[in-house]
Protein backbone atom coordinates (compact mmCIF):
# COMPACT_ATOMS: atom_id res chain seq x y z
CA UNK A 1 0.00 0.00 0.00
CA UNK A 2 1.24 3.02 -0.66
CA UNK A 3 0.39 6.21 1.14
CA UNK A 4 -0.78 9.85 -0.02
CA UNK A 5 0.56 12.89 -0.35
CA UNK A 6 -2.15 14.16 1.07
CA UNK A 7 -1.96 12.82 4.85
CA UNK A 8 0.98 14.53 5.50
CA UNK A 9 2.80 13.15 8.20
CA UNK A 10 -0.39 12.46 10.38
CA UNK A 11 0.09 8.88 9.45
CA UNK A 12 3.06 7.81 11.08
CA UNK A 13 1.93 8.02 14.86
CA UNK A 14 -0.68 5.43 14.42
CA UNK A 15 2.17 3.59 12.55
CA UNK A 16 4.43 3.64 15.14
CA UNK A 17 1.61 2.94 17.74
CA UNK A 18 3.14 5.39 20.42
CA UNK A 19 6.35 4.09 20.25
CA UNK A 20 9.75 5.85 19.40
CA UNK A 21 11.59 5.93 16.25
CA UNK A 22 15.43 6.13 17.19
CA UNK A 23 17.40 7.83 14.06
CA UNK A 24 21.14 6.85 13.24
CA UNK A 25 22.41 9.54 10.56
CA UNK A 26 25.71 10.61 10.16
CA UNK A 27 25.23 14.29 9.99
CA UNK A 28 23.23 16.08 12.67
CA UNK A 29 19.76 17.75 12.43
CA UNK A 30 20.66 20.07 14.94
CA UNK A 31 24.19 22.32 14.93
CA UNK A 32 25.54 24.71 18.05
CA UNK A 33 25.34 27.80 16.83
CA UNK A 34 28.35 29.98 16.42
CA UNK A 35 28.89 33.73 18.24
CA UNK A 36 26.74 35.21 20.43
CA UNK A 37 23.79 32.70 20.22
CA UNK A 38 26.69 29.60 21.39
CA UNK A 39 25.01 27.00 23.00
CA UNK A 40 21.68 26.91 21.40
CA UNK A 41 21.04 24.97 18.35
CA UNK A 42 19.50 25.47 15.11
CA UNK A 43 17.75 22.69 12.66
CA UNK A 44 19.98 22.03 9.30
CA UNK A 45 18.56 22.06 6.34
CA UNK A 46 18.03 19.13 3.64
CA UNK A 47 15.47 16.67 3.12
CA UNK A 48 16.00 13.97 5.97
CA UNK A 49 16.00 16.32 8.60
CA UNK A 50 12.92 18.62 6.61
CA UNK A 51 10.94 15.07 6.60
CA UNK A 52 11.87 13.67 10.09
CA UNK A 53 12.24 16.55 12.40
CA UNK A 54 8.54 17.10 12.30
CA UNK A 55 8.24 13.42 13.16
CA UNK A 56 10.76 12.89 15.69
CA UNK A 57 8.69 16.28 17.70
CA UNK A 58 5.33 14.32 17.50
CA UNK A 59 6.16 11.13 18.19
CA UNK A 60 9.38 11.73 20.70
CA UNK A 61 12.88 9.51 20.26
CA UNK A 62 16.14 10.32 20.16
CA UNK A 63 18.59 11.25 17.10
CA UNK A 64 22.11 10.22 16.62
CA UNK A 65 24.31 11.72 14.96
CA UNK A 66 28.35 12.98 14.96
CA UNK A 67 30.26 15.39 16.67
CA UNK A 68 32.81 15.94 14.74
CA UNK A 69 36.08 17.14 16.78
CA UNK A 70 33.64 16.60 19.94
CA UNK A 71 35.10 16.74 23.39
CA UNK A 72 34.10 13.45 24.73
CA UNK A 73 34.44 15.11 28.34
CA UNK A 74 30.99 18.09 27.86
CA UNK A 75 27.67 16.86 27.39
CA UNK A 76 26.22 14.92 24.33
CA UNK A 77 22.67 14.51 25.11
CA UNK A 78 20.31 17.56 24.64
CA UNK A 79 16.50 18.14 24.09
CA UNK A 80 15.98 19.78 20.58
CA UNK A 81 14.56 22.31 19.54
CA UNK A 82 14.20 24.66 22.55
CA UNK A 83 10.73 25.46 22.01
CA UNK A 84 7.53 23.09 21.73
CA UNK A 85 7.73 19.40 21.37
CA UNK A 86 10.96 17.94 21.35
CA UNK A 87 13.29 14.68 21.09
CA UNK A 88 16.60 13.74 22.25
CA UNK A 89 19.74 14.69 20.00
CA UNK A 90 21.98 12.39 21.29
CA UNK A 91 25.65 13.45 19.75
CA UNK A 92 28.85 10.73 19.48
CA UNK A 93 32.02 12.57 19.95
CA UNK A 94 34.79 11.57 17.04
CA UNK A 95 38.15 12.28 17.46
CA UNK A 96 39.97 14.35 14.41
CA UNK A 97 41.54 11.87 13.71
CA UNK A 98 38.33 9.56 13.42
CA UNK A 99 36.66 12.03 10.87
CA UNK A 100 39.38 11.92 8.37
CA UNK A 101 40.00 7.71 9.01
CA UNK A 102 35.87 6.69 8.62
CA UNK A 103 34.07 9.73 7.18
CA UNK A 104 36.82 11.14 4.60
CA UNK A 105 38.65 8.05 4.48
CA UNK A 106 36.27 4.60 4.25
CA UNK A 107 33.11 6.22 3.60
CA UNK A 108 34.35 8.44 0.75
CA UNK A 109 37.71 6.97 -0.42
CA UNK A 110 36.20 3.19 -0.69
CA UNK A 111 32.54 3.11 -0.02
CA UNK A 112 31.29 6.47 -2.41
CA UNK A 113 33.19 5.64 -5.41
CA UNK A 114 32.69 1.69 -5.43
CA UNK A 115 28.60 2.39 -4.78
CA UNK A 116 29.21 4.77 -8.05
CA UNK A 117 31.06 2.58 -9.75
CA UNK A 118 34.42 4.40 -9.99
CA UNK A 119 36.60 1.45 -8.99
CA UNK A 120 39.77 3.35 -10.16
CA UNK A 121 39.07 5.96 -7.35
CA UNK A 122 38.54 3.20 -5.06
CA UNK A 123 40.94 4.11 -2.31
CA UNK A 124 41.41 0.56 0.56
CA UNK A 125 42.74 1.10 3.74
CA UNK A 126 43.12 -0.96 6.71
CA UNK A 127 43.78 1.45 8.88
CA UNK A 128 40.87 3.44 7.87
CA UNK A 129 38.92 0.34 7.91
CA UNK A 130 39.36 0.01 11.12
CA UNK A 131 38.23 2.83 12.38
CA UNK A 132 35.17 2.77 10.22
CA UNK A 133 34.17 -0.42 12.29
CA UNK A 134 35.51 1.35 15.14
CA UNK A 135 33.20 4.34 14.76
CA UNK A 136 30.27 1.81 13.84
CA UNK A 137 30.89 0.12 16.98
CA UNK A 138 30.59 3.72 19.26
CA UNK A 139 27.16 4.38 17.39
CA UNK A 140 26.38 0.39 18.21
CA UNK A 141 27.16 1.01 21.89
CA UNK A 142 25.39 4.91 22.17
CA UNK A 143 22.23 3.38 20.15
CA UNK A 144 21.97 0.66 22.29
CA UNK A 145 21.82 2.25 25.28
CA UNK A 146 19.61 4.64 24.26
CA UNK A 147 16.39 2.39 22.45
CA UNK A 148 14.15 0.51 24.20
CA UNK A 149 13.20 -2.86 23.59
CA UNK A 150 10.39 -1.84 21.73
CA UNK A 151 11.66 0.92 19.91
CA UNK A 152 12.01 0.94 16.22
CA UNK A 153 15.87 2.08 15.04
CA UNK A 154 16.10 3.58 12.07
CA UNK A 155 19.68 3.37 10.09
CA UNK A 156 20.77 6.06 7.21
CA UNK A 157 23.19 5.45 5.25
CA UNK A 158 26.69 4.16 3.95
CA UNK A 159 28.43 5.83 7.17
CA UNK A 160 26.45 3.16 8.73
CA UNK A 161 26.34 -0.46 6.82
CA UNK A 162 28.38 -2.73 10.06
CA UNK A 163 25.50 -0.92 12.65
CA UNK A 164 22.65 -3.04 12.05
CA UNK A 165 24.38 -6.29 12.49
CA UNK A 166 26.31 -4.51 15.26
CA UNK A 167 22.89 -3.51 17.27
CA UNK A 168 21.07 -7.19 16.44
CA UNK A 169 24.04 -8.70 18.46
CA UNK A 170 23.08 -6.03 21.39
CA UNK A 171 19.14 -6.02 20.36
CA UNK A 172 18.58 -9.64 19.33
CA UNK A 173 14.64 -9.48 18.77
CA UNK A 174 14.82 -5.68 18.65
CA UNK A 175 13.40 -3.89 14.98
CA UNK A 176 16.06 -2.75 12.77
CA UNK A 177 15.43 -0.33 9.45
CA UNK A 178 18.66 0.80 7.23
CA UNK A 179 18.16 2.73 4.22
CA UNK A 180 20.86 3.48 1.74
CA UNK A 181 21.00 6.79 -0.25
CA UNK A 182 23.54 5.86 -2.70
CA UNK A 183 22.99 3.33 -5.29
CA UNK A 184 23.81 -0.74 -4.09
CA UNK A 185 26.13 -1.53 -7.20
CA UNK A 186 26.34 -4.42 -9.32
CA UNK A 187 27.97 -7.98 -7.89
CA UNK A 188 30.91 -7.61 -10.36
CA UNK A 189 31.33 -3.88 -8.87
CA UNK A 190 30.85 -4.35 -5.02
CA UNK A 191 33.22 -7.88 -5.39
CA UNK A 192 36.37 -5.49 -5.66
CA UNK A 193 35.54 -4.54 -2.40
CA UNK A 194 37.90 -6.79 0.09
CA UNK A 195 35.36 -6.20 2.91
CA UNK A 196 32.25 -7.01 0.99
CA UNK A 197 31.42 -9.75 3.26
CA UNK A 198 31.22 -7.78 6.65
CA UNK A 199 29.47 -5.08 4.81
CA UNK A 200 26.49 -7.22 3.37
CA UNK A 201 26.13 -8.84 6.67
CA UNK A 202 26.16 -5.77 8.71
CA UNK A 203 23.43 -4.45 6.37
CA UNK A 204 21.57 -7.87 6.72
CA UNK A 205 21.38 -7.37 10.67
CA UNK A 206 18.63 -5.18 9.75
CA UNK A 207 14.84 -6.24 9.61
CA UNK A 208 13.77 -3.88 6.04
CA UNK A 209 16.72 -2.61 4.00
CA UNK A 210 15.15 0.36 1.99
CA UNK A 211 16.88 1.38 -1.47
CA UNK A 212 15.95 4.10 -4.11
CA UNK A 213 14.79 2.18 -7.01
CA UNK A 214 14.33 -1.98 -8.06
CA UNK A 215 17.14 -2.39 -9.85
CA UNK A 216 19.43 -1.70 -6.33
CA UNK A 217 16.97 -4.27 -4.64
CA UNK A 218 17.91 -6.77 -7.54
CA UNK A 219 21.77 -6.13 -6.94
CA UNK A 220 21.86 -6.61 -3.55
CA UNK A 221 19.91 -9.33 -3.44
CA UNK A 222 22.28 -11.17 -5.94
CA UNK A 223 25.14 -10.24 -4.24
CA UNK A 224 23.82 -11.65 -0.79
CA UNK A 225 22.94 -14.55 -2.87
CA UNK A 226 26.20 -14.77 -4.75
CA UNK A 227 28.80 -13.53 -2.04
CA UNK A 228 27.37 -14.56 1.20
CA UNK A 229 25.84 -17.94 0.16
CA UNK A 230 22.46 -16.50 1.77
CA UNK A 231 19.35 -18.09 0.77
CA UNK A 232 17.38 -15.19 -1.18
CA UNK A 233 13.73 -15.20 -2.24
CA UNK A 234 13.85 -13.22 -5.59
CA UNK A 235 9.70 -13.10 -5.68
CA UNK A 236 9.42 -12.19 -2.03
CA UNK A 237 12.07 -9.72 -1.88
CA UNK A 238 13.67 -11.52 1.05
CA UNK A 239 16.92 -12.36 1.95
CA UNK A 240 17.15 -15.75 4.79
CA UNK A 241 19.43 -14.79 6.75
CA UNK A 242 21.29 -16.09 10.13
CA UNK A 243 17.49 -17.64 11.42
CA UNK A 244 16.03 -14.34 9.95
CA UNK A 245 14.11 -12.83 7.27
CA UNK A 246 15.77 -9.55 5.92
CA UNK A 247 13.35 -7.56 3.43
CA UNK A 248 14.52 -5.84 0.93
CA UNK A 249 12.21 -2.98 -1.28
CA UNK A 250 12.81 0.09 -3.11
CA UNK A 251 11.60 3.26 -1.60
CA UNK A 252 11.66 6.17 -3.72
CA UNK A 253 13.04 9.54 -1.75
CA UNK A 254 10.97 12.29 -2.55
CA UNK A 255 10.77 16.35 -1.48
CA UNK A 256 8.73 18.12 0.11
CA UNK A 257 6.81 19.82 -2.92
CA UNK A 258 4.96 22.08 -0.77
CA UNK A 259 8.12 23.95 0.53
CA UNK A 260 9.04 24.49 -3.13
CA UNK A 261 6.09 25.44 -4.59
CA UNK A 262 5.06 28.19 -2.41
CA UNK A 263 8.48 29.40 -2.47
CA UNK A 264 8.54 29.23 -6.62
CA UNK A 265 5.12 30.84 -6.28
CA UNK A 266 6.18 34.33 -4.21
CA UNK A 267 6.14 37.21 -6.36
CA UNK A 268 9.77 37.88 -5.01
CA UNK A 269 11.07 34.62 -6.55
CA UNK A 270 9.61 35.61 -9.74
CA UNK A 271 11.39 39.25 -9.99
CA UNK A 272 14.37 37.52 -8.65
CA UNK A 273 14.26 34.72 -11.64
CA UNK A 274 13.41 38.06 -13.99
CA UNK A 275 16.53 39.35 -12.90
CA UNK A 276 18.72 36.66 -13.36
CA UNK A 277 17.30 36.38 -16.97
CA UNK A 278 18.11 39.83 -17.43
CA UNK A 279 21.73 40.04 -16.17
CA UNK A 280 22.11 37.08 -18.83
CA UNK A 281 21.23 39.38 -21.54
CA UNK A 282 18.47 37.57 -22.08
CA UNK A 283 19.60 34.42 -23.56
CA UNK A 284 18.42 30.78 -23.60
CA UNK A 285 19.52 29.32 -19.90
CA UNK A 286 21.16 26.13 -19.18
CA UNK A 287 21.41 25.19 -15.63
CA UNK A 288 23.27 22.83 -14.02
CA UNK A 289 23.19 22.45 -9.89
CA UNK A 290 24.96 20.05 -7.47
CA UNK A 291 27.55 19.55 -5.00
CA UNK A 292 30.77 19.42 -6.29
CA UNK A 293 31.12 15.64 -6.66
CA UNK A 294 32.71 13.66 -9.36
CA UNK A 295 29.82 11.65 -9.61
CA UNK A 296 27.34 14.31 -10.48
CA UNK A 297 30.02 14.80 -13.80
CA UNK A 298 30.08 17.84 -14.51
CA UNK A 299 33.01 17.99 -16.58
CA UNK A 300 31.52 15.80 -18.55
CA UNK A 301 28.47 18.46 -19.11
CA UNK A 302 30.91 20.95 -19.69
CA UNK A 303 32.42 19.43 -22.68
CA UNK A 304 28.81 18.88 -24.08
CA UNK A 305 28.02 22.76 -23.99
CA UNK A 306 31.51 22.69 -25.97
CA UNK A 307 30.66 20.56 -28.47
CA UNK A 308 27.22 22.29 -28.90
CA UNK A 309 28.84 25.21 -29.36
CA UNK A 310 31.58 24.42 -31.78
CA UNK A 311 28.77 22.40 -33.97
CA UNK A 312 26.08 25.07 -33.59
CA UNK A 313 27.99 28.11 -33.98
CA UNK A 314 23.98 30.10 -34.40
CA UNK A 315 24.01 29.62 -30.47
CA UNK A 316 26.81 31.76 -29.15
CA UNK A 317 25.78 34.94 -28.17
CA UNK A 318 22.34 33.47 -27.26
CA UNK A 319 23.14 30.71 -24.94
CA UNK A 320 24.68 30.59 -21.65
CA UNK A 321 25.40 27.12 -19.19
CA UNK A 322 25.01 28.38 -15.67
CA UNK A 323 26.86 25.95 -13.28
CA UNK A 324 26.25 25.65 -9.59
CA UNK A 325 28.52 23.83 -7.30
CA UNK A 326 28.33 23.98 -3.98
CA UNK A 327 31.81 22.77 -2.15
CA UNK A 328 31.88 19.64 -1.07
CA UNK A 329 34.58 17.04 0.75
CA UNK A 330 37.26 19.75 0.21
CA UNK A 331 39.78 17.63 2.54
CA UNK A 332 39.59 14.56 0.12
CA UNK A 333 42.45 14.93 -2.43
CA UNK A 334 40.18 13.19 -5.37
CA UNK A 335 37.67 16.62 -4.82
CA UNK A 336 40.65 19.23 -4.64
CA UNK A 337 41.56 17.67 -7.68
CA UNK A 338 37.92 18.08 -9.70
CA UNK A 339 37.78 21.53 -9.12
CA UNK A 340 41.01 22.51 -10.56
CA UNK A 341 40.20 20.04 -13.59
CA UNK A 342 36.33 22.24 -13.70
CA UNK A 343 38.24 25.69 -13.04
CA UNK A 344 40.33 24.84 -16.35
CA UNK A 345 38.01 23.94 -18.69
CA UNK A 346 35.53 26.66 -17.68
CA UNK A 347 38.60 28.98 -18.57
CA UNK A 348 38.80 27.22 -21.51
CA UNK A 349 35.62 27.45 -23.01
CA UNK A 350 34.64 30.79 -22.08
CA UNK A 351 38.49 32.06 -23.54
CA UNK A 352 37.63 30.09 -26.36
CA UNK A 353 33.83 31.05 -27.35
CA UNK A 354 32.98 34.22 -24.91
CA UNK A 355 33.49 38.07 -25.84
CA UNK A 356 33.80 41.53 -24.33
CA UNK A 357 29.56 40.84 -23.62
CA UNK A 358 29.32 37.49 -23.57
CA UNK A 359 29.91 34.27 -21.58
CA UNK A 360 28.82 31.20 -22.48
CA UNK A 361 29.58 29.59 -18.73
CA UNK A 362 28.61 30.99 -15.53
CA UNK A 363 30.26 29.21 -12.55
CA UNK A 364 28.93 29.50 -9.31
CA UNK A 365 31.29 27.60 -6.61
CA UNK A 366 29.03 27.90 -3.28
CA UNK A 367 25.79 27.22 -2.09
CA UNK A 368 22.49 29.27 -2.55
CA UNK A 369 20.12 30.33 -0.84
CA UNK A 370 16.53 28.36 -1.14
CA UNK A 371 14.93 30.98 -2.76
CA UNK A 372 17.67 32.17 -4.93
CA UNK A 373 18.23 28.36 -5.86
CA UNK A 374 14.62 28.20 -6.82
CA UNK A 375 14.72 31.21 -8.67
CA UNK A 376 17.66 30.13 -10.56
CA UNK A 377 15.49 26.64 -11.43
CA UNK A 378 12.50 28.79 -12.64
CA UNK A 379 14.90 31.38 -14.81
CA UNK A 380 16.11 27.75 -16.39
CA UNK A 381 15.01 27.18 -20.42
CA UNK A 382 16.87 23.18 -19.48
CA UNK A 383 17.79 21.90 -16.44
CA UNK A 384 21.09 19.63 -17.50
CA UNK A 385 21.22 16.86 -14.97
CA UNK A 386 23.62 14.58 -15.92
CA UNK A 387 25.39 12.68 -12.93
CA UNK A 388 27.26 9.51 -14.27
CA UNK A 389 25.45 7.40 -11.45
CA UNK A 390 23.86 8.88 -8.60
CA UNK A 391 21.57 7.00 -5.70
CA UNK A 392 17.98 9.17 -6.98
CA UNK A 393 19.08 13.11 -7.48
CA UNK A 394 16.94 15.51 -4.99
CA UNK A 395 17.78 18.93 -8.05
CA UNK A 396 15.68 16.79 -10.61
CA UNK A 397 12.95 16.73 -8.57
CA UNK A 398 12.98 20.37 -6.93
CA UNK A 399 13.38 22.09 -10.62
CA UNK A 400 10.21 19.89 -11.16
CA UNK A 401 8.27 21.15 -8.08
CA UNK A 402 9.91 24.83 -8.99
CA UNK A 403 8.35 25.19 -12.66
CA UNK A 404 4.97 26.12 -10.94
CA UNK A 405 4.70 27.46 -14.79
CA UNK A 406 4.56 24.36 -16.46
CA UNK A 407 7.37 25.46 -18.53
CA UNK A 408 11.07 24.27 -18.71
CA UNK A 409 12.66 21.18 -20.18
CA UNK A 410 14.82 18.84 -18.03
CA UNK A 411 18.00 16.62 -19.65
CA UNK A 412 18.14 13.89 -17.44
CA UNK A 413 20.93 11.29 -16.97
CA UNK A 414 19.99 7.38 -17.34
CA UNK A 415 22.19 6.74 -14.43
CA UNK A 416 20.49 8.37 -11.72
CA UNK A 417 17.93 6.54 -9.46
CA UNK A 418 15.52 9.98 -10.40
CA UNK A 419 15.48 8.33 -14.47
CA UNK A 420 13.28 5.45 -13.44
CA UNK A 421 10.48 7.57 -12.41
CA UNK A 422 10.77 10.91 -14.45
CA UNK A 423 11.65 8.88 -17.95
CA UNK A 424 8.14 10.43 -19.15
CA UNK A 425 8.81 13.90 -19.18
CA UNK A 426 12.99 14.50 -18.98
CA UNK A 427 14.71 14.24 -21.89
CA UNK A 428 17.12 11.09 -21.12
CA UNK A 429 21.04 11.06 -22.03
CA UNK A 430 24.03 8.54 -21.25
CA UNK A 431 26.55 11.58 -19.99
CA UNK A 432 29.59 9.64 -21.20
CA UNK A 433 28.78 10.50 -24.84
CA UNK A 434 29.79 13.94 -25.34
CA UNK A 435 28.29 14.08 -28.84
CA UNK A 436 25.14 12.53 -27.50
CA UNK A 437 24.43 14.88 -24.69
CA UNK A 438 25.43 18.06 -26.77
CA UNK A 439 22.62 16.69 -29.91
CA UNK A 440 20.13 15.70 -26.73
CA UNK A 441 20.73 19.58 -25.51
CA UNK A 442 20.17 20.49 -28.77
CA UNK A 443 17.13 18.66 -29.14
CA UNK A 444 15.58 20.15 -25.32
CA UNK A 445 16.36 23.91 -26.36
CA UNK A 446 14.43 23.13 -29.23
CA UNK A 447 11.75 21.95 -27.83
CA UNK A 448 7.83 23.71 -28.31
CA UNK A 449 6.08 25.40 -25.27
CA UNK A 450 3.45 22.60 -26.00
CA UNK A 451 5.71 19.83 -25.59
CA UNK A 452 7.65 21.23 -23.05
CA UNK A 453 4.73 21.83 -20.70
CA UNK A 454 3.07 18.39 -21.15
CA UNK A 455 6.56 17.13 -20.29
CA UNK A 456 6.71 19.10 -17.56
CA UNK A 457 3.07 18.50 -16.19
CA UNK A 458 3.65 14.31 -16.55
CA UNK A 459 7.18 15.35 -14.57
CA UNK A 460 5.22 17.38 -11.33
CA UNK A 461 2.69 14.54 -11.19
CA UNK A 462 5.73 12.56 -10.74
CA UNK A 463 7.03 14.53 -7.84
CA UNK A 464 3.56 14.87 -5.99
CA UNK A 465 3.21 11.32 -6.39
CA UNK A 466 7.03 10.41 -4.77
CA UNK A 467 7.07 12.94 -2.04
CA UNK A 468 8.69 12.95 0.90
CA UNK A 469 5.93 12.14 3.14
CA UNK A 470 4.90 9.03 1.16
CA UNK A 471 8.57 7.65 1.63
CA UNK A 472 8.91 8.03 5.07
CA UNK A 473 5.58 6.72 5.72
CA UNK A 474 5.19 3.57 3.30
CA UNK A 475 8.81 2.70 5.33
CA UNK A 476 6.92 3.14 8.74
CA UNK A 477 4.23 0.94 6.98
CA UNK A 478 6.70 -1.85 5.90
CA UNK A 479 8.64 -1.81 9.11
CA UNK A 480 5.18 -2.47 10.84
CA UNK A 481 4.40 -5.24 8.91
CA UNK A 482 8.32 -7.23 10.03
CA UNK A 483 7.49 -10.67 10.90
CA UNK A 484 7.71 -10.60 14.85
CA UNK A 485 8.22 -7.12 15.06
CA UNK A 486 6.94 -6.19 18.59
CA UNK A 487 7.62 -2.67 18.41
CA UNK A 488 4.90 -1.57 15.81
CA UNK A 489 1.88 -2.09 13.97
P1 LIG B 1 23.33 14.30 -2.78
O1 LIG B 1 24.44 13.57 -3.48
O2 LIG B 1 23.74 15.41 -1.92
O3 LIG B 1 22.39 13.31 -1.94
P2 LIG B 1 20.93 15.34 -4.22
O4 LIG B 1 19.91 14.28 -4.06
O5 LIG B 1 20.88 15.98 -5.54
O6 LIG B 1 22.40 14.82 -4.02
O7 LIG B 1 20.68 16.44 -3.11
C1 LIG B 1 21.43 17.62 -3.08
C2 LIG B 1 20.69 18.67 -2.26
O8 LIG B 1 21.58 19.77 -2.09
C3 LIG B 1 19.46 19.20 -2.95
O9 LIG B 1 18.45 19.39 -2.01
C4 LIG B 1 19.91 20.53 -3.57
O10 LIG B 1 18.93 21.54 -3.57
C5 LIG B 1 21.03 20.94 -2.64
N1 LIG B 1 22.07 21.65 -3.43
C6 LIG B 1 22.92 21.12 -4.33
N2 LIG B 1 23.71 22.08 -4.84
C7 LIG B 1 23.35 23.23 -4.24
C8 LIG B 1 23.82 24.57 -4.32
N3 LIG B 1 24.83 24.94 -5.11
N4 LIG B 1 23.22 25.49 -3.55
C9 LIG B 1 22.21 25.14 -2.71
N5 LIG B 1 21.74 23.90 -2.59
C10 LIG B 1 22.30 22.95 -3.33
C11 LIG B 1 22.43 11.90 -1.62
C12 LIG B 1 22.50 10.95 -2.81
C13 LIG B 1 21.36 11.26 -3.77
C14 LIG B 1 20.02 11.16 -3.04
C15 LIG B 1 20.03 11.96 -1.75
C16 LIG B 1 18.80 11.68 -0.89
O11 LIG B 1 23.75 11.05 -3.46
O12 LIG B 1 21.37 10.36 -4.87
O13 LIG B 1 19.00 11.69 -3.88
O14 LIG B 1 21.17 11.64 -0.95
O15 LIG B 1 18.64 10.33 -0.61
Amino acid sequence: MTATPNTGCAGEKNMLDGKRLVLVSNREPYVRKQGPDKGHFERTTGGLVTALDPVMRRCGGVWLAWDPGGDPALPHRFEVPESGPTFTLRQVPLSRGEVRRYYYGFANRALWPLCHYFIDRCHFDDEQWNDYVAVNRRFADATAQEAAREDLIWVHDYHFCLLPRMLRERRPRGTIAYFLHIPFPAEEVFKILPWRREILEGILGADLVGVHVPSYVTDFLGCCERLLGAKVDHGAKVVHWDGRQVAVQAFPIGIEVEEIEGIASAPETASRARRIRKNLKESKVVLGVDRLDYSKGIPERLLAVERLLEEAPELRGGLTFVQVAVPSRTRVQEYRHLKRVIDELVGRINGRFGDSSWQPIRYLYRSLGRQDLIAHYLAADVAMITPLRDGMNLVAKEYCAARVDEDGALLLSEFTGAAEGLASGAMLVNPFSVEGTANKLREALELSPNERSSRMKLMRAHVRDTHINVWLQDILLAASKIPGADCIG
